[in-house]
C-alpha cells in the first residue's frame, strides 16, 4: 500500500570526525561569509566575546592527515582561486559561499556533498580543522564523512570535505560547517551555514499490532491498555490468523459487558523539528474479521491529544461485522498541539458471552513531505 519505507537510525558513519565540537561559539551571521576577505573573522590574543573561535579550543576535530599535496576528491573547482584582495595572511574560502541547503530528503536516506576550502589567502594556513558546529537544531543529523584537508593548507592550494546529512525528524535541519586556522599572529574561520529538510514516512509506530507478542492467551496483549474486558493474544484453529500464528481478541468471560475497548497510546512529539506532531499525517491499517458475518461490529479509533492528553480530535474507522479478513485503513492530519496519538480497538457485544473481533497486522505510521 503506502510507501513506508525503514526508518533508518545509522549514525556510523555520522558520528565521524565531529566530536567536541560543542564548546565553540556560534561565529555571528555577519561574519559568516566566505566569499570575500571580509568574510574572516579574527580573533586576535584580548579579543571581545564577539570575536568568534579563538581557534585555541582544540574543539574541532582535525580531518585527514593529507597536508600539503592535499587536492580536490573530484574536479571540482573552488568558487575563487584568485588572491586579488587578499592579505598577506592566510585565507581560507568555501567553494559554496555562505549557504548550501540539502533540500528536501527522505528521513530514511543518507547523501552527501562535498565542499571544497580554498587558501585565497597568500600565506599557509596553519593547524587547519573543519568540523560540524554543534547547534542548530536537528544539527546531529550532520557529518563529516570524508574529508582530505590536512593540518596545512598552502595558499592557491584547497581541499574536500564531505558531509553527510541524514534527516532524523520531519521538518527543517541546520549546522554549520566550520573550518578554523592558524597565522602567524592569530586564528581564523571560514563558515557555512547546512540546512536539509527531512520528509517522507515513518516506520510503523506501534507496539504489537500484530499480536504475535505474548504467550498464547496473555492479557492483556503487551503493548497494550485493557479499558474494558479482557484482551488476549492468542490463536486459534478456527479463526487462523491473517498473518503470523496470534491476533488480538476481546476474549471470553465478560458477565454483562457490552463495550469491549482496548488502546494504546504513541508519544509523537520526537518526529518533527517544531516539537509537536501538527501538520503530520497518521495512518492507520487494521486487519479485522468477526467469527460469523454480522457478529459483534467492531472499529479501531485513531485519537490526537495534547500534552495534558486533552482530546484534540478522532478518526473512527470503518465498522466491520465480516466472516473473513477486511483490511481497514484511514488517515488524517494531526491538529496544533497534537504530542500523543492513541489507537483503541472496540468491539460491541451483540450475543453471547465473547465479542467476536479479531484484530490482525495492525500498523500506524507517519508522513510529512514538506
Ligand atoms: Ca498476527
Amino acid at each position: 500500500m503506502l510507501h513506508r519505507g525503514p526508518r533508518l537510525f545509522v549514525f556510523g558513519l555520522l558520528v565521524i570526525g565531529t566530536s567536541c565540537v560543542g564548546a565553540a561559539p556560534a561565529p555571528p551571521a555577519s561574519m559568516a561569509d566566505t566569499g570575500t576577505a571580509g568574510s574572516q573573522v579574527e580573533s586576535t590574543s584580548g579579543a571581545t566575546a564577539d570575536s568568534g573561535i579563538d581557534g585555541t579550543t582544540g574543539n574541532a576535530t582535525t580531518t585527514s592527515a593529507s597536508t600539503s599535496s592535499a587536492t580536490s576528491f573530484t574536479t571540482s573547482s573552488p568558487a575563487s582561486t584568485t588572491t586579488a584582495g587578499a592579505t598577506d595572511e592566510p585565507l581560507l574560502a568555501f567553494s559554496d559561499g555562505v549557504s548550501y541547503d540539502f533540500e528536501l530528503r527522505p528521513i530514511t536516506t543518507l547523501s552527501h556533498h562535498e565542499f571544497t576550502v580554498t587558501n585565497i589567502g597568500r600565506m599557509s594556513a596553519q593547524s587547519v580543522t573543519v568540523s560540524v558546529l554543534d547547534s542548530g537544531v536537528g544539527h546531529d543529523s550532520f557529518a563529516i564523512g570524508r574529508s582530505n584537508c590536512g593540518d596545512v593548507l598552502d595558499p592557491g592550494q584547497m581541499c574536500a570535505v564531505e558531509v553527510a546529512f541524514m534527516p532524523t525528524l520531519f521538518g527543517l535541519h541546520g549546522a554549520t560547517l566550520l573550518a578554523e586556522y592558524d597565522t602567524p599572529t592569530t586564528s581564523l574561520f571560514a563558515a557555512l551555514d547546512m540546512t536539509g529538510t527531512g520528509i517522507g514516512a515513518t516506520d510503523n509506530l506501534l507496539v504489537n499490532g500484530d499480536g504475535e507478542t505474548g504467550a498464547d492467551g496473555e492479557s492483556p496483549p503487551p503493548g497494550w491498555t485493557a479499558v474494558s474486558g479482557i484482551w488476549q493474544v492468542t490463536g486459534s484453529p478456527l479463526i487462523a490468523a491473517y498473518e503470523g500464528d496470534q491476533y488480538i481478541w476481546p476474549g471470553i468471560g465478560i458477565g454483562g459487558l457490552s463495550q469491549y475497548s482496548v488502546r494504546q497510546q504513541i508519544p509523537v512529539t520526537n518526529l518533527t523539528t517544531w516539537g509537536d506532531a501538527e501538520g503530520i499525517e497518521f495512518h492507520v491499517r487494521s486487519w479485522l474479521r468477526s467469527f460469523e458475518f454480522g457478529n459483534d461490529p467492531a472499529h479501531y479509533t485513531m485519537g490526537f491529544y495534547d500534552g495534558g492528553f486533552s482530546p484534540l480530535g478522532e478518526v473512527v474507522g470503518p465498522i466491520s461485522t465480516s466472516e473473513a479478513w477486511v483490511e481497514l485503513q484511514s488517515s488524517e492530519v494531526a491538529p496544533a498541539g497534537t504530542e500523543v496519538t492513541q489507537l483503541s480497538l472496540e468491539c460491541e457485544l451483540q450475543s453471547g458471552s465473547a465479542c467476536s473481533a479479531f484484530f490482525d497486522g495492525m500498523e500506524v505510521w507517519a508522513e510529512w513531505n514538506g
